[in-house]
């Protein structure tokens, strides 16, 4: 099980490693345009193809679809359209994307060490991929990551930060290892509190040291049956931009603690103290205070189980039908650690509601999924609005809650327009 970690070897300015890394480099530069790179040996050394330039080029470049929206491109954060998120299990090319610093590059999925440590951990052990493929047995579940921030764009006074709307969220089918059966292998001493990671992005100031982000989870979730090592996503090698070859997934938690590009856990003796731990990162007052409060980092509680929510996918907001027609509308709700027991749509801006069946998830930590046809009273614009309730007697609510410093949890009512014409 321990392995030794080689280091390259070979001169970068030998001749022939030099042609190696540049064919390499021309190679990976044609699979990223999705196309033949004609003329290629005659491109500069370090010259970046147009092609693989600008904003509008996520989508090839990190194999996502193009009708996503690119919040920010340093470090990309991208989000899905309500409309693009139909889908009962989200796809690879329609996950969001939340980096908080540059993604690796020219990771070797052969040479992919994952290294456990930390002060309550009884055996320090690295494992190679091949290891955790071989030595574990392969866990499945589909699972909800949202994004802390997602929502953040309602807020008032605003709050830096990327603009997440309604798509910081995903319920993608995971693969890997469980988290538990890995503690197991490790040993995990009495006192034990949390698991940290760290991952193999860099920091945005180009800085070696600086850590990007290196969050965690308590070791009662880690110890969870849906926690994850995940080393596929819905049947494939997880995509570049959403952590392979190698993540955790802690579902129904904040999106921060699913870290990506996974080289290091930590079995920590007390509540992981890594970069976004502490501060005003990923964490809320700990009592509610009026809006644009100061709140000292003292009075700052960190997140866990995300609120309940849902999400209207069919139809596209803005959506045009005829007078007498009744329309399909569909999507899916989720409630952190907790079940969604209820959903209610209403036309009339919530003076009234209507409950309509919510089917139970694959699993325990999957979002649901709601539909149902709607019946409109004549010509007109409406609004269709959509509320869940969890088992715990909590619902959305229909206006921004909690005001916070950083913008997290706003798990206000979801709304499209529909146009009702004669
Ligand atoms: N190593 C690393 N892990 C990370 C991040 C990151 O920037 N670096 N971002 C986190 C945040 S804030 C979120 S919301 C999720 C997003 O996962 P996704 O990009 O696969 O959708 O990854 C988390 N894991
Ligand atoms: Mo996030």
């Amino acid at each position: 099980m321990r392995i030794a970690v080689k280091k390259l070897k070979g001169k970068v300015n030998n001749p022939d490693r030099r042609k190696f890394i540049r064919a390499s480099v021309l190679g990976s530069m044609g699979s990223l345009l999705g196309m033949d790179l004609v003329f290629g040996k005659y491109i500069p050394d370090g010259l970046i193809p147009l092609g693989l330039l600008g904003e509008s080029n996520f989508a090839q470049l990190l194999k996502k679809h193009p009708n996503l929206s690119l919040l920010n491109d340093k470090p990309w954060n991208i989000e899905t359209p309500a409309h693009l998120l139909d889908d009962k299990i989200t796809t690879a090319e329609r996950m969001f994307v939340r980096n908080n610093g540059n993604m690796p590059e020219g990771i070797d999925e052969k040479s992919w060490v994952l290294k456990v440590d930390g002060e309550s951990v009884e055996r320090e052990i690295e494992f190679s991929l091949t290891d955790l493929k071989n030595h574990f047995p392969k866990k499945e579940y589909q699972l909800t990551i949202e994004c802390g921030g997602n929502g953040r764009y309602e807020f008032n006074p605003p709050a830096k930060g990327n603009q997440w709307t309604t798509g910081a969220v995903s319920c993608g089918l995971w693969a890997g290892v469980s988290v538990k059966d890995l503690l197991n292998e490790v040993g995990i001493k009495k006192d034990a509190v949390y698991v940290g990671y760290y991952g193999a992005d860099t920091h945005l100031s180009g800085s070696k040291t600086k850590e990007v982000i290196s969050r965690g989870v308590p070791i009662s979730k880690a110890l969870e049956k849906e926690s994850l090592l995940a080393y596929e996503l819905n049947g494939q090698p997880i995509p570049m931009a959403n952590g392979f070859p190698l993540r955790l997934v802690f579902g129904g938690w904040p999106g921060s603690t699913s870290g990506k590009w996974v080289n290091r856990l930590s079995i920590r003796n007390k509540v992981h103290d890594g970069a976004k731990m502490g501060g005003q990162s990923y964490r809320v007052p700990c009592e509610e205070v009026a809006p644009g409060e100061m709140v000292a980092n003292k009075d700052m509680c960190i997140i866990e189980s995300m609120p309940v929510k849902s999400i209207i996918t069919y139809p596209k907001s803005g959506a045009i039908i005829q007078k007498g027609q009744t329309l399909p509308i569909r999507g899916h709700a989720w409630a952190g650690d907790d079940l969604v027991e209820k959903m209610e749509i209403s036309i009339d801006y919530g003076q009234s509601w209507l409950e309509i069946p919510i089917q139970p998830p694959a699993n325990r930590l999957a979002w649901q999924h709601f539909e149902n046809q709607i019946e409109f009273p004549g010509e007109g614009y409406y609004e269709v609005w959509a509320k869940a309730s969890s088992d715990k007697g909590k619902s959305q609510p229909m206006v921004v809650p909690g005001w916070n410093p950083k913008g997290y949890l706003n798990n206000a009512c979801h709304r499209i327009a529909i146009k009702v014409k004669a």
